[in-house]
């Protein structure tokens, strides 16, 4: 028989705190690749269409309460019933956009009290892991700027200045690439444009990886 080699798609994670563009970003990459016949499809987490998701959604809104280790687990979970999508799909030679993934994990569920940071990432061992985290970074004075928060848990300041910190424990350099979100968003999109090309152009021919402690 004869087989055509496949290069497997590229993932990418974005991450970042509220407000700095994550989902505008993710989704103007995909239509930017998909012009360029590169496919590439957006995913996010939490995925609050799964049955896992429908009890973090409503966790999030506030309509339930459960204690702070169980809502990691699902949140842990919730990635971990999308792994097989998430392989098939890179190995089948689709790109990956997925905003917030097992960083987003640990630095929301780490920044509160009581939570281990260390059994926090244990759940997200085994995770594939990206070829390359963007990381959009928004000054506080930018944050402000942008407007007020939201009605959903974790949308308060002080908590998300604890997330701040604690995904700059998270960074792996190899992979992190930090992205000034101060930016309009244009800007803020070419550059996003040619670091996926530089990830791209080495990920297609290495194997995918898997998140380690
Ligand atoms: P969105 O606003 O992006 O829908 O996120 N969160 C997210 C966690 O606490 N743990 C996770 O594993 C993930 C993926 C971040 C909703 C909120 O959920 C938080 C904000």
């Amino acid at each position: 028989a004869v087989f055509k080699m496949v290069r497997r798609g590229t993932f990418i994670v974005f991450e970042g705190c509220d407000r700095g563009g994550k989902t505008t970003q993710c989704k103007k990459l995909v239509e930017a690749l998909n012009k360029k016949n590169i496919p590439a499809e957006y995913m996010n987490f939490p995925d609050r269409t799964t049955a896992v998701g429908k009890i973090i959604n409503d966790y999030l809104k506030k309509n339930i309460e459960l204690p702070d280790h169980a809502v990691h687990l699902l949140f842990s979970a919730n990635r971990w019933e999308l792994e097989p999508v998430i392989r098939k799909k890179l190995h089948s030679g689709v790109s990956l956009v997925v905003d917030r993934y097992s960083y987003s994990g640990v630095a929301f569920s780490a920044a509160k009290e009581n939570m281990d940071l260390q059994w926090c990432w244990n759940q997200e061992e085994g995770l594939p892991a990206p070829d390359a985290v963007f990381i959009l970074n928004l000054s506080e004075s930018a944050s402000l700027q942008r407007g007020g928060f939201g009605e959903e848990r974790y949308e308060l300041t002080d908590f998300q200045a604890k997330v701040r910190s604690n995904y700059k424990l998270l960074k792996d350099p190899k992979i992190w690439k930090d992205i000034d979100a101060d930016r309009d968003v244009e800007s803020v999109h070419n550059e996003i444009l040619k670091l996926f090309e530089e990830v791209h152009s080495q990920a297609v021919s290495q194997p995918i990886k898997t998140l380690k402690n």
